[in-house]
């Protein structure tokens, strides 16, 4: 059985939910007080936590891995291992002024006082680029820190952007991405590490399949040989007779990036009924 920790409520917490969904692991989420609770069909039990606690949670054994963003993960100082990294809850960690400010680099921000809730980052970035600012640190509305003259400039999550061009301030420097991660403890017998490892395979057949399309079509047979070069799928595509005679049904994967470029040029080399299909595991 290992533990997993997740956000209780919050920006991680329903695609962290749909995460294990996709996974094939099943809980009933029981009343929103429950703070764990134990897969039905996986050696899994699931802690409902802050994110801010979940890093520390896992480095004293408490639970032996969790999603958190890489901003709390690197706020904290922590030392564990990312197993995995997730995809969603994206964003930037970014420092940003009043628009009327005057700014050309940097070593503008030279003593001024800046709001945030990460200050271990800010710190970090200030250091690293010799800048003698102050760190105001508070919880949280950190945007509105200069608007009432508590901070000349903030250092905070953008996602948007709404949130800052509300609040009247224009991002100035990107510090850092962050996207949901999955982490683990160093310290996992091999019991743990057996069902860690069946959990990271089930994400990575999420994962790949929502980043792939199943394609079909129809094609003469004499154009096969071309299309089956633009359809680079997992190894050769199925090629399948249709019963008018003199064409076939090809099946392959492509990738969902280059997915519109492949069609046209499909198109072009003949391809007909071309149908795109949502794929829900992919194991290669
Ligand atoms: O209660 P708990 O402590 O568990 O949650 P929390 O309030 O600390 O965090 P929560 O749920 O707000 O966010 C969890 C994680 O989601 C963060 O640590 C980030 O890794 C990630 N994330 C992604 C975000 C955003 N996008 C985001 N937009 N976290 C916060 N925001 C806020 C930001 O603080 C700002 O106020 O949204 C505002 C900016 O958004 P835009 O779209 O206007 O730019
Ligand atoms: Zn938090």
């Amino acid at each position: 059985m290992i533990t997993l920790a997740l956000q209780k409520s919050g920006r991680l917490n329903k695609k962290s939910l749909q995460l294990l969904q996709d996974c094939g692991i099943s809980f009933t989420n029981g009343s929103s007080t429950t703070l764990k609770v134990d897969a039905g069909n996986f050696p899994m039990q699931i802690l409902f936590l802050r994110d801010d606690d979940i890093p520390e949670c896992i480095a004293d054994g408490a639970a032996d891995c969790g999603i958190v963003g890489e901003n709390v993960l690197f706020e904290k100082g922590s030392k564990l291992d990312i197993s995995k990294k997730l995809g969603f809850s994206r964003c930037r960690l970014s420092i940003a002024i009043p628009k009327a400010m005057i700014y050309n680099s940097a070593k503008d921000l030279s003593g001024k006082s800046i709001a945030t809730s990460y200050p271990k980052i800010l710190q970090k970035y200030l250091d690293d680029n010799s800048i003698a600012a102050s760190i105001h640190e508070i919880s949280g509305s950190v945007e509105i820190a200069p608007g009432i003259g508590m901070a000349d400039a903030i250092f905070d999550i953008v996602s948007t952007g709404s949130t800052l061009f509300s609040n009247g301030l224009k991002e100035v420097e990107t510090v850092m991405t962050s996207q949901a991660v999955l982490l683990s403890s160093p310290a996992l017998n091999s019991d743990k590490k057996e069902i860690l490892n069946q959990f990271l395979f089930r994400i990575d057949a999420v994962q790949k399949a929502a980043n792939s399309k199943y394609i079909l079509l129809n094609a003469p047979n004499d154009r096969i040989d071309e299309i089956s070069k633009i359809l680079p799928g997992m190894k050769s595509p199925t090629v399948m007779p249709l019963a008018e005679s003199g064409w076939s049904s090809l099946h392959s994967v492509i990738n969902e990036d280059d997915f519109w470029q492949n069609i046209e040029r499909l198109r072009k080399a003949g391809a007909q009924g071309i149908l795109v299909i949502p794929i829900e595991k992919m194991i290669v």
